[in-house]
């Protein structure tokens, strides 16, 4: 009798995923959002950060409160990428100027130690060494975090400052 094969598993990275929002009631979006997070498929939602309130950086508008979660996933960067994107459309997401306010972003910032920069994606997130609403939630879940080509999470926050950024 012929043998069936067993599919192997998918390999699964860790990913970290950026959570903002500052129209409408973004407390409640990103509460939300974590929870589709958590049903994303071929994907474990292993940790979420507190929310914060954060001051505007290189935008404008009210208050953003941000979070960060990280996935198990094996989802491909692209396919986790286009995932996010459908939440952030379900929550009415527009894109009429760079940085302009938003009910959702939410951004892939790192997937496991991938370097990639294509039109699609870049990963690590561009920015994110420079911005405290990212580095502070992130290093809240995993204090060791190191950014590919960059340096640690902890060296990139200690070159920040007058960023406000409040937990909620
Ligand atoms: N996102 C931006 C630009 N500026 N500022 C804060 N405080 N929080 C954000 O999430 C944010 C921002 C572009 O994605
Ligand atoms: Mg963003
Ligand atoms: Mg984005």
């Amino acid at each position: 009798m012929p043998q069936m094969e067993t599919p192997a598993p998918a390999p699964q990275a860790i990913a970290y995923i950026g959570i903002g929002g500052n129209l409408g009631d973004a407390r409640h979006t990103v509460e939300q959002a974590i929870a589709r997070l958590a049903a994303l498929p071929q994907s474990r939602l292993l940790r979420t950060s507190s929310l914060y309130r954060t001051a505007p950086v290189d935008s404008s508008g009210d208050d953003y409160v941000n979070a960060v979660a990280q996935l198990a996933t094996s989802l491909a960067p692209l396919d986790l990428l286009r995932a996010l994107q459908q939440v952030e459309l379900e929550h009415g997401r527009e894109r009429p100027y760079r940085n302009a306010p938003r009910t959702l972003d939410l951004d892939v910032l790192l997937y496991g130690d991938l370097v990639v920069d294509s039109d699609a994606l870049c990963v690590p997130h561009p920015r994110m060494a420079q911005r405290a609403f990212v580095l502070v939630p992130l290093l809240e879940i995993e204090p060791a975090i190191a950014i590919p080509g960059i340096g640690t999470g902890q060296d990139c926050l200690a070159r920040i400052s007058g960023q406000d950024i409040t937990k909620l």
